[in-house]
């Protein structure tokens, strides 16, 4: 596919996978609206549309808890092929959940206020966007405050997740070790995934025991504030500390932008650009997770490394190092770059999920903590040759990081809503 082509397809796909004013991520295996996907489906809406990019942020809103938490999945009641279905997740009796829509218990990387600052600067002054996105300065900056006041048990600028799917990289190594602490005895469950997309290219059944047995365990704690005593797995995630951490920077220039006041979120960012730096490992070079329940450092390596890049808070002199391992063929210089996890990594699997193949929002996060950097000529390399990636395999959910091939589920939305971006 030229580029043009690949223009206009991308365009297509998130026509095709609109409902409504939020876009689904797959339509075939993910038929509800997702945090982190709306955000990024955002993102390339607003070359499109950028009254249609400031709904998809507005229709997330319908999801936010009392308590400012925004939820991994906001479910559409029409669609029926998805597990665990809203039921699973026991949330009638949660206090202050939304009454309109049913939701998840938990959340996911925060990248709302990102992809609404993002829409702005691109939406020519237009007031209806402007008016939406106010309410979105409104709704995110409750939800970054709960996560330093609910999930941060010690207070060290670090949010802690309760569940992997929290972390939007589901199955990566990195939770391994947390996971196997946890028996989760018989666990009845549906698994809908694996009709869709080959069960080679999932989680495991290993995985997906301890994922339901860990929904349950929200509801059994009436889905209060975790502490590591009384939770079988609460993990500091780096990526998700990132990621906050340069929302927080976007929420206070989109605030800012728009005449409104967010008084604390230069301070939250400075807490969290402290706690990123406790979690770099000198001996190693590279930034990692840590695990409170067991106490101890994850020092497994993960893509979700380069995050701090993203957030712009890496000391220029641990640049280098990063970069180097981004190029590093055993490392994640592979032929189709960025894979997940390292190639000499004895877990790297290039197949499965988030254990290997490379991701679309991933490259694009890294390029982005690139340029900031001002490392211009290799974040330009990489955006071309993940562009050469989607051209020749089509808007796949992931793709094999030695061949290239594209796995996972067909007509990807954030594939082709960030290369529209990546294309600009
Ligand atoms: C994947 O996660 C969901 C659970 O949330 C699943 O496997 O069913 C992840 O890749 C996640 O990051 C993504 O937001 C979601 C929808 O694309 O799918």
């Amino acid at each position: 596919m030229d580029r043009l082509t690949l223009k206009l397809a991308a365009e297509a796909l998130l026509r095709a996978n609109d409902r409504q004013g939020c876009t689904v991520p797959a339509p075939a295996l993910y038929p509800h609206q997702w945090n982190w996907d709306s955000a990024f489906c955002a993102i390339g809406w607003a070359y499109i549309d950028p009254r249609r990019a400031a709904r998809e942020l507005e229709m997330l809103l319908r999801g936010q808890w009392e308590n400012g938490m925004i939820p991994h999945i906001l479910f559409n009641p029409e669609a029926t092929h998805y597990e665990p279905n809203p039921k699973v997740w026991q949330i009638d009796q949660a206090p202050g959940r939304p009454q309109a829509i049913a939701t998840s218990s938990i959340t996911q990387p925060p990248v709302l206020a990102t992809a609404a600052r993002f829409v702005l600067e691109r939406s020519g002054g237009d007031r209806t966007v402007e008016e939406i996105l106010r309410r979105v300065v409104v709704a995110a900056d409750a939800w970054h405050a709960w996560f330093l006041r609910e999930r941060d048990p010690l207070q060290q600028g670090l949010p802690a997740i309760v569940h992997p799917w929290e972390s939007g990289l589901d199955n990566a190594p990195r939770w391994d070790a947390a996971l196997a602490r946890i028996d989760p005895g018989e666990v009845t469950y549906t698994r809908k995934d694996n009709a869709v997309v080959s069960s080679e290219q999932r989680p495991t059944r290993f995985d997906y025991d301890r994922y339901f047995f860990l929904v349950a365990e929200r509801a059994k704690l009436s889905f209060a504030p975790p502490t590591p005593s009384r939770v079988s797995f609460l993990v500091q995630d780096l990526a998700i500390a990132s990621i906050l951490c340069r929302a927080e920077e976007d929420l206070h220039a989109l605030a800012r932008a728009l005449g409104l006041e967010v008084p604390h979120a230069l301070e939250r960012r400075a807490k969290l650009a402290a706690g990123i730096a406790s979690l770099y490992d000198t001996t190693r070079g590279y930034y990692h997770d840590h695990d409170l329940v067991g106490d101890a450092p994850i020092t497994v390596e993960h893509a979700s490394g380069f995050l701090p890049l993203f957030a712009g808070v890496v000391p220029l002199e641990t640049v280098p190092r990063l970069v180097a391992r981004l190029k590093d063929p055993n490392k994640f210089g592979t032929a189709w770059p960025v894979p997940s996890a390292p190639a000499d990594d004895p877990q790297f699997d290039p197949r499965r999920y988030w254990r290997g193949p490379s991701w679309i929002n991933v490259n694009w996060m890294i390029i982005e903590g690139l340029r900031r950097a001002s490392w211009r000529d290799d974040a330009a390399k990489l955006t071309d040759r993940t562009l050469d990636l989607v051209s020749r395999s089509g808007f796949r959910e992931y793709f094999e990081p030695n061949t290239g091939e594209g796995l996972g589920a067909e007509n990807f939305s954030w594939t082709a809503a960030l290369v529209l971006d990546l294309l600009a």
